[in-house]
């Protein structure tokens, strides 16, 4: 797929920044969200500079639902039609028991993960609606099949994002508009580092002795489902390291 406007929510680093560069190597024109304008600006710079592609950059923490509102309205007229919209923007923090942790962790994980995907949602699926095109790809993860120790509050954002993202799909069920889940297992970007709220030590014993997926992985998959023959959704993926089996068992040789 080409010449597409694709909207790519937390897009400054990790899976987002990711799955921009491979939809703009593949010649789509990208709007791209984070908080971090310098990060934004600087992917924007890059991928104009090896790419053909043109960027619109909306900075803004997707917490923020009247800024969410504003940039969506102000969209410039060759960016307002929306074909890919992809909720990646999420976090976890901490990995306290539910009922050790703190109730702003969980706050900001819940804010994120679940009510700022149904803000973007509510803000570009009707336009979808009304040009009966379009596709959602949300960023969920292996964390909402099953909770793990220390990860319940963080579990249920994914598995609310599973949940919306089948109830979207059933509620689209009679438009061309095709919703996947995405659900990625170990993904080595800064998700650690923050879970740990900036302990590096901890963050990369994560990864250690297992060869993780990259962004780039899970970019890969983005675009594949994206680019799809119309007929065909790809409603889920569940993408794993090949030594991992399950959220919890991972081997590490
Ligand atoms: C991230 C995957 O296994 O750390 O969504 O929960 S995991």
């Amino acid at each position: 797929m080409n010449n597409k406007t694709i909207l790519i929510t937390g897009a400054s680093s990790g899976i987002g920044e990711a799955i921009a560069k491979k939809f703009a190597a593949e010649g789509n024109k990208l709007i791209l969200n984070g908080r971090n304008q310098e990060k934004i600006y600087a992917l924007k710079k890059e991928l104009e500079k090896s790419y053909n592609t043109s960027i619109h950059t909306i900075i803004f923490d997707v917490r923020d639902f009247d800024a969410a509102e504003k940039a969506i309205k102000e969209l410039p007229d060759n960016f307002k039609d929306i074909s890919v919209l992809v909720n990646n923007a999420g976090l976890a923090l901490g990995v306290d028991k539910e009922f050790e942790g703190n109730m702003s962790d969980y706050e900001t994980m819940i804010d994120t993960n679940i009510k700022a995907l149904l803000k973007m949602t509510l803000l570009v699926v009707p336009g979808m609606i009304q040009r009966q095109e379009g596709h959602v790809i949300n960023i969920g993860s292996i964390a909402g099949e099953k909770a793990y120790p220390g990860g319940s509050v963080y579990c249920a954002t994914k598995a609310a994002v599973k949940a919306l993202s089948d109830g979207l799909r059933m509620d689209l069920y009679d438009t061309p508009i095709r919703v996947t889940n995405l659900k990625p297992g170990l993904v080595e970007t800064n998700f650690s580092v923050i879970r740990y709220h900036g302990n590096k030590q901890k963050a990369d014993n994560v990864y250690r002795d297992i060869k993780p997926l990259t962004g780039k992985d899970i970019a890969e998959v983005a675009y594949f489902v994206a680019s799809a023959p119309a007929h065909v959704q790809i409603s889920e993926v569940e993408i794993l390291a090949t030594h991992q089996a399950s959220a919890q068992m991972v081997w590490r040789g």
